[in-house]
């Protein structure tokens, strides 16, 4: 009897539920990678975020297999004992053997072995090697020689086919490496990477084509009503505020109401993850608000680990000066409350020139004295390693962004990834990129690129490439992408002045709206994130594990190849209502407010339009064209 699974999908307009039937009787799934419970980079997101609908499908026959790091077992792992018996005689053997294994057992279930990355490829090699009766699957999050080729200063995309790949990476001293993950990719019945763009790369680099795209997905939350996500932006912007209000101490003398947070998050590569076109394109930007009387402000964060000894002293003091003021504030509000309640208790108004005496005076002199500072807020909330050759550090140094109080432009860099903990900015990236506007990722080299994906289903419009798999996934599935906050770059078919001027007209554009058409625009935003859920995207994985059985045990399996195009074709549809740009639904007035912005019980008014989300989205159900899948 097949064991059946579906794949529900229902909030996607046009999009049907994905039946499977597939004989998982007597099948294990290992999944092996270096990033098991050891949270390095983006494909501990795809194994931690992939593990629900995985574990829904295989049950107890799915096995991760990672490294064993103390930290990640004590804060990962729970400790079981092994769920069968063949699985408790492989690892005895494991253990006395000192680490020799694997599928050996009288029930000899079909075994699929899926590796991620070169540095488990290894395992895979080995498989093949000694003829293990294995499925094996391959998949590559990034090529190690695009990467380094990428780093350096090489037009790669216009290359691709020419670059003699041993030669390259023998340059680089990578070559042991490289052809490891060149054995793997081969070694391997099935051979997947996380995007359309990285497959290309793969062809030319590991010269194997890819059989089938896994984009990664994540696990949606979704909430009931739609103003609890809005909610959720007001309340984490007013933790970062309170982070701003310290860092600019003596130097807030731009309104915290009319500004916004921009950031870039990732692995510190300076130019592969688009930093550095990012800073041009902000000096652009902070040249254009000036020129033209912006009342803007914007605050580009950087949040990219750089080798640091710490949080340096003015930035600790920015947020102790805060902390001072705060508490002289309540001080003297306590004082001021007890002596009006005094006053009211024996039937008379206070007068107002005892309420406060000379001592209240002399604590709120001393706090806001202690707010003077000579030197301009700090670009760099730590103390770097490298501060005089760090590229960011150096950049900012060149374009002149120090956080002068002209400069309508604002930068901090945070080199190391953020915690609730922090006596400085107590958040985690969650909640940081809540409270932030926009999320800036203008990448060279980019497989996937999780940061964009995580703003989408947090309703947090982004910037990404078409370099970008992300980027490229987005423009392929959604009808009008910037419409739904969601900018994509063209880094591919122009030159790099050309991108950057692109991305300023971006940034400069956004600035332009309106606190009602950013609101409208996070709601459409966040309307995505079903495209970029797990329950969807875990299909594209389901495809490559049935391949691969089908290729290893070929008189038991058989795979029908229609089932990982089946989404190809889909397109989101427009927004219903709207002009496809939101920079195109001005006000009809250009005197109205930012206060009058606030959409009243959900039903902003758009261009003379009443604006109803829920009417929005249930339009663009009708509205779907029917999808040209399967083809
Ligand atoms: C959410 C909240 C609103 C708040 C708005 C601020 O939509 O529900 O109450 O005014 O965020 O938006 P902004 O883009 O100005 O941060
Ligand atoms: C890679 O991590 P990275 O940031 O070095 O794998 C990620 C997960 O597949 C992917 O999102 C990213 O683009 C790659 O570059």
């Amino acid at each position: 009897m097949p064991l059946s699974r579906t794949l529900s999908m229902s909030s996607l307009p046009g999009l049907e539920d994905w039946e499977d039937e597939f004989d998982l009787e007597n099948t294990v799934l290992f999944e092996v990678a270096w990033e098991v419970a050891n949270k390095v980079g983006g494909i501990y997101t795809v194994l931690q975020t992939k593990a629900k609908v995985t574990g829904d499908e295989w049950g107890d026959n799915y096995y991760l297999v990672g490294p064993y790091t103390e930290q990640g077992v004590r804060t990962q792992v729970e400790l079981l004992d092994p769920p069968t018996l063949a699985l408790k005689r492989t690892l005895d053997s494991m253990n006395s053997k000192g680490c020799k294994f694997l599928a050996q057992n009288e029930e000899k279930p079909h075994v699929v072995a899926h590796f991620h990355e070169w540095l488990a490829g290894i395992g895979l090699c080995l498989c093949r090697a000694r003829r293990l009766p294995v499925a094996t699957i391959f998949t590559t999050h990034a090529t190690l020689l695009g990467r380094y080729l990428c780093a350096g200063a090489v037009d790669f995309y216009n290359n691709l086919e020419n670059f003699n790949v041993d030669k390259e990476a023998g340059e680089r001293q990578i070559y042991h490496r490289y052809c490891m993950e060149r054995a793997a990719a081969h070694c391997a019945h099935v051979f997947t990477t996380v995007s359309q763009i990285t497959a290309i790369e793969a062809q030319h680099l590991l010269k194997r084509k890819p059989d089938i795209v896994t984009p990664n997905g994540l696990n949606v939350k979704k909430f009931s009503a739609m103003h609890e996500f809005q909610n959720l932006h007001a309340q984490s912007k007013a933790r970062i505020q309170e982070f701003v209000r310290g860092h600019f101490y003596g130097h807030l003398d731009f309104n915290l109401d009319k500004t916004l947070y921009f950031f870039i998050a990732g692995r510190y590569e300076f130019s592969n993850k688009g930093a550095d076109i990012f800073l041009e394109a902000l000096a652009r930007l902070n040249y254009l608000l000036r020129v033209n009387g912006s009342e803007q402000t914007v605050v580009a964060f950087f949040i990219m680990p750089a080798r640091t000894n710490n949080f340096n002293v003015e930035t600790l003091k920015g947020q102790a000066v805060r902390k001072q003021l705060w508490d002289t504030a309540n001080t003297v509000k306590e004082k001021f409350g007890r002596k009006l309640y005094e006053s009211l208790l024996v039937g008379s108004l206070p007068d107002m020139n005892k309420m406060l005496d000379k001592e209240d005076f002399t604590m709120m002199k001393r706090a806001i004295f202690a707010t003077q500072r000579q030197s301009f807020p700090p670009v760099c909330t730590h103390n770097m390693l490298d501060d005089s050759s760090d590229p960011i550090l150096t950049t900012i140094r060149r374009i002149g962004l120090f956080n002068s109080s002209a400069d309508r432009v604002k930068v901090i860099f945070h080199p190391e990834f953020l915690s609730s903990t922090s006596p400085l900015l107590p958040v985690d990236y969650e909640e940081f990129v809540r409270g932030c506007h926009l999320g800036v990722f203008p990448s060279y080299y980019e497989p996937w690129g999780y940061t964009p994906a995580e703003c989408t289903v947090m309703g947090i419009p982004s910037i990404s490439t078409n370099l970008s798999g992300f980027g490229c996934f987005m423009e392929e599935h959604i009808a009008d992408p910037s419409a739904y906050g969601i900018y994509i770059l063209d880094r591919r078919f122009r030159s790099l002045d050309d991108s950057c001027s692109q991305l300023t007209s971006f940034l400069y554009s956004f600035c332009q709206q309106s606190r009602r058409q950013r609101i409208i625009q996070r709601n459409r935003t966040e309307r995505l994130s079903d495209l970029l859920d797990w329950k969807y995207l875990g299909r594209y994985y389901m495809s490559a594990r049935h391949m691969a059985l089908a290729k290893a045990f070929p008189e038991h399996f058989t795979y029908e190849p229609h089932e990982a195009d089946a989404a190809q074709g889909y397109r989101y549809p427009r927004p219903a209502s709207v002009p496809p740009s939101p920079s195109l639904s001005r006000h009809s007035s250009p005197h109205q407010s930012e206060d009058e912005d606030e959409p009243r019980d959900g039903l902003p008014d758009v261009d003379g339009e009443r604006y109803d989300e829920d009417e929005e989205a249930a339009k663009d159900r009708r509205n779907i064209r029917a999808p040209d899948w399967p083809r």
